[in-house]
């Protein structure tokens, strides 16, 4: 069922607790913790608790947790003092999505190039 636990899922670990991560954060319906091997100065993942496989599923099925990892990025962002940062959702292999559950990369720290490859 949409949101329910992935026994095989890296992120639900890390939610409760089976894989240890450094929290950074943590509200009723997400975490935020250190990417394991940091883009930036400042990488942080912000994930749902409960388990969607990209930004894209979350949307459109639980729009408003969606909301809530969007509003914890910005509270990370503040966290971390960053002035200027980018929000990636890497959604599909295609795009470079690696890890199955939603997560919001927050990047920052140093500066950042556009267009990203
Ligand atoms: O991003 C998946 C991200 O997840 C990638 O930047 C590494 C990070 N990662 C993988 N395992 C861990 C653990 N155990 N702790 C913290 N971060 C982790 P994607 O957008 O799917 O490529």
């Amino acid at each position: 069922m949409a949101g329910e636990p992935q026994d095989d899922c890296l992120f639900c670990k890390i939610v409760t607790g089976e894989i240890p991560a450094t929290i950074v954060r943590e509200t009723d319906t997400t975490v935020a913790f250190r990417d394991i091997n940091p883009q930036a100065p400042t990488h942080i993942l912000v994930i749902p608790k409960a388990h969607y496989e990209n930004a894209a599923a979350l949307a459109a099925e639980a729009p408003q947790l969606a909301a809530d990892v969007l509003a914890e990025t910005k509270a990370v962002a503040d966290e971390e003092k960053l002035d200027s940062y980018r929000l990636v959702f890497n959604t599909g292999s295609g795009a470079g999505q690696t890890v199955w559950h939603a997560h919001a990369h927050v990047l920052g720290g140093r500066g950042l190039q556009w267009p990203p490859g």
